[in-house]
């Protein structure tokens, strides 16, 4: 009656027993052992300073009778405690039969599930693998539905962030600067003659271009920043407390370093330049964040007419 590690390779689940009984940990402990790896604790104060410890505690069993720190005390640090892992950690309590006060105020202290003394092993392992696995399964749904969320908002390819995080968090950004008067700057940049390099080294060369000028724009940024592929070969980045003077000198600094790029397909140096406009919250005549790309991008549209590799703000 093992709980099914994932993969076979994966070591025993961690189970912490809480018990002042030497009696009943040594029964658990042998009842346990080949199903769990089991940290043990004699109260609540020591379980709280176990499991803050070891975070990959995956279940808690806790006797509600203890010295310093009761059962239905440690119950209720866990359930408020701030970490997520914590909070939501299976907790089966162990009372005596007869005893349903305790198990009630267990359950209302956010216990999920209860074992009567004296323990039946099968039972104990039966409901100890239940609520474990059900742990799991909160988890793993946790997190796919935290990588699904960061795939809608990511760029497959250069994985920066992408079109709707872009226009996403522009839409936040606006209303933050409008509220607090402070300054926001858009950056467009659109690759030159990015068609040439695909028609004369091929898409695969034309995608590594694009991860080139990806990690060029992430490097010359901050963590404020929204650095965005929002378009094939165009990208925008998103800068909050940047004025005109600041954004103009980053967009330079961004133009010569793609410029100094050495960009190397097969034996070949292929030069990359960009063209990059800008556009400054309060400054320019924009309200919104698809306004403020507007104004950007026919400055973007006059740097590529005035003949490419260059800025216009
Ligand atoms: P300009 O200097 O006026 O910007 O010219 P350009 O050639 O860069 O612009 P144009 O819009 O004519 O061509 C953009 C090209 O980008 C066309 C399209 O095939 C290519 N492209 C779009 N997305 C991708 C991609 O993900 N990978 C690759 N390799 N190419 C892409
Ligand atoms: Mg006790
Ligand atoms: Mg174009
Ligand atoms: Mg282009
Ligand atoms: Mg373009």
């Amino acid at each position: 009656m093992k709980p099914e590690p994932s993969k076979k390779t994966e070591p025993l689940p961690l189970l912490l027993l809480v018990e002042d009984s030497q009696t009943t940990t040594a029964l658990l402990s042998k009842y346990l052992g080949h199903t769990y790896r089991l940290l043990h604790a004699k109260d609540g104060v020591q379980a709280w300073d176990v499991l803050e410890k070891n975070p990959d505690i995956a279940i808690v069993i806790t006797d509600i009778h203890m010295p310093n720190m009761s059962g239905h005390q440690l119950l209720v640090k866990i359930r408020k405690s701030d970490g997520a892992h914590h909070k939501n950690m299976p907790v089966i309590v162990m009372t005596t039969a007869e005893d349903n006060v305790d198990r009630n105020l267990a359950f209302l202290n956010g216990a999920n599930d209860f074992i009567t003394k004296p323990i039946d092993e099968m039972e104990l392992v039966a409901r100890l693998n239940v609520h474990y696995r059900l742990a799991r399964t909160i988890r793993e749904l946790e997190a796919s539905k935290k990588a699904l969320a960061e795939q809608a908002t990511t760029d497959s390819l250069t994985k920066l962030k992408n079109r709707r995080a872009f226009f996403e968090n522009g839409t936040k950004a606006v209303a933050l600067a409008r509220r607090y008067v402070s300054d926001l700057s858009v950056l467009l940049l659109d690759i030159d003659h990015f068609k040439k390099i695909n028609d004369t080294y091929g898409h695969a060369a034309g995608d590594d271009a694009l991860m080139v000028v990806a990690n060029i724009l992430l490097e010359m940024s901050r963590t404020e920043d929204t650095v965005a592929r929002i378009g094939g070969e165009e990208f925008a980045l998103l800068l909050p407390d940047t004025n005109r003077l600041g954004t103009a000198v980053l967009a330079e600094r961004i133009r010569s370093a793609i410029e100094r790029e050495q960009f190397i397909v097969g034996d070949k140096i292929v030069p990359i330049t960009v063209s990059i406009g800008i556009a400054t919250f309060g400054v320019d005549p924009a309200d919104s964040i698809d306004q403020l790309l507007g104004v950007a991008d026919n400055r973007l549209y006059l740097a590529k007419n005035a003949g490419r590799n260059r800025i216009c703000v």
